[in-house]
C-alpha cells in the first residue's frame, strides 16, 4: 500500500531557483531575522557592509542542466509503502536509542574521550543511507555513531567499540569517533573536520576508474559523504567539490546544517550561509531539504543517488537539521538560546513520521509500539555484549600504526621508550 506524503509548505528541493537574477531566497544585507530556523540574529560586520550587493547577489551564477530539467517536471515523489514506512521508522528509534544509551553509559564511565550524539538528526541519515546497496560507502565524521547502524554495522559491534573492547567494529581501537567497517563500506568516522571528505571522493573515483578503466560494468557503486555547516568552510570541502565536478564522480556531498559548530554560529561563521548554493558554482546541483524529514530527504536523497549511480555526476545536499543534545557529552550546551532548541523540538523528525505512519494509516499505534520494544532489546542486548567482551590485549595498541613506535624516542635507559613494558601504561585501559 502507499500513500502520499503532503506536508504544508512542501517544495520540490530540486526546483530551487539559483539564477542570478531570480529573486534571492536570503539577502544577509537586507535583514537580520532568523534564517533556517536559528534565533541566532546575522550581524552583518563593517566588512560585510562595505562590500557592494553586487558581490553578494552574484554569488551564484549556472545552474547544471540538470537542475533546470528537474524544475520542469517538478513533480512531487513523497510515495512510501508500509513497509518502507515501518523500516524507515525503525532505523530512526535504532539511532535514537542506540544514543541515548550512549548518554547513560558515558555518564557511568563505560566510555572515554569525547562522544558526540546525533539525536534530533536521524532524517539525515535514514533518508540517505537506507536507500544504498551493501556495496555503496558511507565516510561520517565523529558523530558516526547513527550512520554506522542505519549502514549495517550491528548495534553490538558499536556499541563494543565505544566501550574499547575487541567485539567492536574496529576491535575496541578506534572509538567513538572513528567507526570503521569494511565489511559494510561504512570508511569512517574523522575527528578531524572535513578529513572524511578527500577520502569520500577517492571512494567515489575508485568506482569510476573500476567502471570505465577496469571494465567491471556493474560497479555502479555511490559514496556518500556526511558533514556539518562547520565544515563546509574548510578548504577540502571546495578542493573536493572541484574535483568530484571535474570528473563527474558517484559522489553525494551531505551537509548536516545543524546551525551550529560546537558554539560557533553557522550565521556568524560564514559568508554566504545557503550551502546548497556552492554546489551550481562547481557545475553541480545545490539542493536545500528539511532534514527534520525522513520522506523529504529520501525524496532528494533518491534523486541524487540515482543521479551518482547512472553516472550523472554529483550532487550537494543541504540538510537543514538541529541536533537535539550539547555538541558533544562534555558540552552543557548552555550557548544556544531555549526558544531555537524548544522549535527544533517541537520538529522531532521521529514523532513527525509516527504522526505521519498513523494519519495515512500506514500503521497502527501498537505496531509502532512493537518496534519500540523491539529496539530497547536491541539495545541493551548491545550493552550485555560489550560490558561482556573481553579488552584488548596490551600487544594490540600499536597494532596499525603506521608512524614507527621508536620515533616515541630513547628512554632513559639508553633504550626505547616503546620497549619498555610499562610503555602504554596510562594511556589506554588494556
Ligand atoms: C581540522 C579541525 N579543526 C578544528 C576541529 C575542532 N572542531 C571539532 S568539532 C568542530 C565543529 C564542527 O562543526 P560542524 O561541521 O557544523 O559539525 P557538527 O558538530 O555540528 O556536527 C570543530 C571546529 C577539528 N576537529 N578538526
Ligand atoms: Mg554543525
Amino acid at each position: 500500500m502507499a500513500t502520499a506524503y503532503s506536508p504544508t509548505n512542501f517544495v520540490n528541493p530540486l526546483s530551487i531557483n539559483t539564477r542570478s537574477h531570480d529573486k534571492p531566497l536570503f539577502d544577509p544585507l537586507k535583514t537580520t531575522t532568523s534564517f533556517l530556523g536559528s534565533t541566532h540574529k546575522l550581524r552583518p560586520t563593517s566588512l560585510q557592509f562595505n562590500q557592494p550587493d553586487t558581490h553578494r547577489r552574484s554569488a551564484v551564477v549556472a545552474v547544471s542542466d540538470v537542475v533546470k530539467e528537474k524544475k520542469v517536471k517538478s513533480s512531487s515523489n513523497l510515495l512510501i509503502t508500509k513497509e518502507e514506512g515501518l523500516e524507515l521508522y525503525e532505523d530512526m528509534i535504532l539511532g535514537r536509542a542506540f544514543e541515548d544509551m550512549c548518554a547513560q553509559m558515558y555518564y557511568r564511565g563505560k566510555m572515554f574521550g569525547f562522544v558526540h550524539l546525533y539525536n534530533g538528526q536521524e532524517a539525515v541519515s535514514t533518508g540517505f543511507i537506507r536507500l544504498l546497496k551493501k556495496e555503496d560507502s558511507v565516510v561520517s565524521t565523529y558523530r558516526d555513531h547513527v550512520h554506522a547502524l542505519s549502514k549495517g554495522v550491528p548495534a553490538c559491534e558499536v556499541m563494543s567499540e565505544l566501550f574499547g573492547r575487541t567485539t567492536g567494529c574496529c576491535r575496541g581501537q578506534g572509538g567513538s569517533m572513528h567507526m570503521f567497517s569494511k565489511e559494510h563500506n561504512l570508511l569512517g568516522g574523522f575527528a578531524f573536520i572535513g578529513e572524511g571528505i578527500p577520502v569520500a571522493t577517492g571512494a567515489a573515483f575508485s568506482s569510476k576508474y573500476r567502471r570505465e578503466v577496469l571494465k567491471e560494468a556493474d560497479c555502479d557503486h555511490v559514496t556518500l559523504a556526511f558533514f556539518g555547516d562547520g565544515t563546509c568552510n574548510n578548504g577540502q570541502f571546495f578542493e573536493c567539490l572541484n574535483m568530484a565536478a571535474l570528473w563527474k564522480l558517484p559522489i553525494v556531498f551531505v551537509v548536516e546544517n545543524n546551525l551550529w559548530a560546537i558554539g560557533m554560529s553557522h550565521l556568524r561563521a560564514t559568508s554566504d550561509p545557503q550551502i546548497y548554493k556552492k554546489g551550481p558554482a562547481f557545475g553541480m546541483p545545490g539542493v536545500h531539504v528539511d532534514g527534520m524529514d525522513v520522506l523529504k530527504v529520501r525524496e532528494v536523497a533518491q534523486e541524487a543517488i540515482g543521479r551518482a549511480r547512472r553516472g550523472e555526476g554529483p550532487t550537494l545536499v543541504e540538510c537543514e537539521t538541529y541536533r537535539f543534545r550539547g555538541h558533544s557529552l562534555a558540552d552543557p550546551d548552555e550557548l544556544r538560546d531555549p526558544d531555537e532548541k524548544a522549535r527544533y523540538a517541537a520538529r522531532d523528525p521521529i514523532t513527525a513520521l509516527k504522526k505521519h505512519l498513523i494519519e495515512s494509516k500506514l500503521a497502527s499505534e501498537a505496531e509502532l509500539k512493537a518496534i519500540e520494544k523491539k529496539i530497547e532489546e536491541v539495545v541493551e542486548d548491545a550493552v550485555e555484549f560489550a560490558d561482556a567482551s573481553p579488552h584488548p590485549a596490551r600487544s594490540q595498541l600499536l597494532e596499525n600504526v603506521f608512524a614507527d613506535p621508536k620515533g616515541f624516542g630513547i628512554g632513559p635507559d639508553g633504550r626505547y621508550r616503546c620497549e619498555d613494558p610499562k610503555f602504554t601504561e596510562g594511556t589506554a585501559h588494556v
